[in-house]
């Protein structure tokens, strides 16, 4: 069977995803492609022989369309996620599910009313071959009990409409993810500290940052953010247990990284360092829904996300801890 797909966003990662689709993907073909710049759309639909719609509900009412994937910005994201269960299609969003817990908790009651999953969130590091191992090593206990996690999130450069809050929603909503994953226990509470600010971010820009967060029994991650770092895209993770620890990239001599030209080996950007982790992501939802079964993650970690990342940028404004307000999960995402 071949799931026919209908994208909705073709900027950067919606045009990459469109490619994977067609050509990389088993099992899946692009049909149908909405984006708000229309001959960009019109374009790429003719390269893959796709239909471009006038407005995103045409791609998700369409018969040419068996399941939707959503790359659009953010603040479009809970309501065509909506229209997608309303009408019972599958849908990959890209993350953040939505950018409030209220559109969040919206949508699983959505799905809930349902009676089955539907939605996918596009947390692509849990396919990374590298995040995979450190959460085999945590899962067969190689490390003993986890106590502490110490993640890097740096970017080259931030885009000019990056703000303040935007590392806790954009960037480091990603360590919020994949720490849940990787100590599958839930975030209580996070504390952001004032960094000083690089000359080389935008006026208008906190950058670095640094945030702890809290797992409730006692486990600490703290998160360097930092989106002008100049030299790369360098996303590091390191797991301290009783016993050892796992990290992603053992550093094993003294590296300095300075600007693209002396950065090492880092990559430019997210798209090539997890662009592996991406195809066989979506490999893994087309395997799925060829079953009929969603099984990535799902519309409760994109919930958990936002909620955590919105701690954060709570504690971005107060300067205290905060404490994330998270419901009891429902059976229905047990
Ligand atoms: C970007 O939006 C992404 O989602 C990338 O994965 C992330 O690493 C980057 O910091 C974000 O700006």
């Amino acid at each position: 069977m071949t799931v026919r797909v209908g994208v909705i966003g073709t900027g950067s990662i919606g045009s990459d995803h469109v490619r994977r689709l067609s050509s990389e993907v088993d099992g899946s073909t692009v049909t149908a492609l909405y984006d708000i710049d229309i001959e960009r759309a019109s374009s790429i639909a003719t390269s893959v022989g796709a239909v471009a719609f006038d407005g995103p509900i045409d791609v998700i009412k369409s018969s040419l369309v068996d399941a939707v994937l959503i790359a659009t910005p953010g603040e479009t994201h809970a309501e065509l996620t909506r229209a997608c269960i309303e009408i019972g299609k599958p849908v990959f969003c890209e993350k953040p599910l939505a950018p409030t817990t209220e559109e969040c908790l919206d949508i699983l009651k959505a799905e809930m009313a349902f009676g089955s999953r539907l939605v996918q969130v596009g947390f692509m590091r849990r396919y990374d071959r590298a995040y995979q191992s450190m959460k085999k090593a945590i899962d067969d206990n190689d490390i003993g009990d986890v106590l502490l996690l110490h993640c890097l999130h740096r970017n080259v450069s931030s885009p000019s409409t990056y703000t303040s809050s935007m590392p806790f929603t954009d960037s480091v909503i990603h360590e919020i993810d994949t720490s849940r994953w990787l100590v599958g226990e839930e975030l209580v509470a996070a504390t952001v500290v004032g960094v000083k600010k690089s000359s080389y971010a935008p006026e208008h820009l906190l950058d670095p940052q640094l945030v702890l967060l809290e797992c409730a029994s006692g486990i600490v991650i703290d998160v360097e953010v930092f989106v002008n770092c100049q030299y790369g895209y360098d996303v590091r993770c390191e797991v301290v247990g009783e016993l050892g620890v796992v990290s992603l990239d053992p550093p094993q001599s003294t590296a300095t990284m300075m600007t693209r030209d002396h950065a090492g080996g880092v990559p430019p950007d997210w798209k090539v360092r997890f662009g592996d982790a991406y195809l066989v992501e979506l490999q893994d939802w087309i395997d799925g829904l060829g079953q009929g079964v969603v099984a990535g993650p799902s519309s409760w970690d994109g919930y958990c996300a936002t909620a955590v990342s919105q701690c954060c940028v709570r504690s971005l404004g107060s300067g205290h801890r905060e404490t994330v307000d998270l419901i009891d999960r429902p059976a229905f995402y047990i």
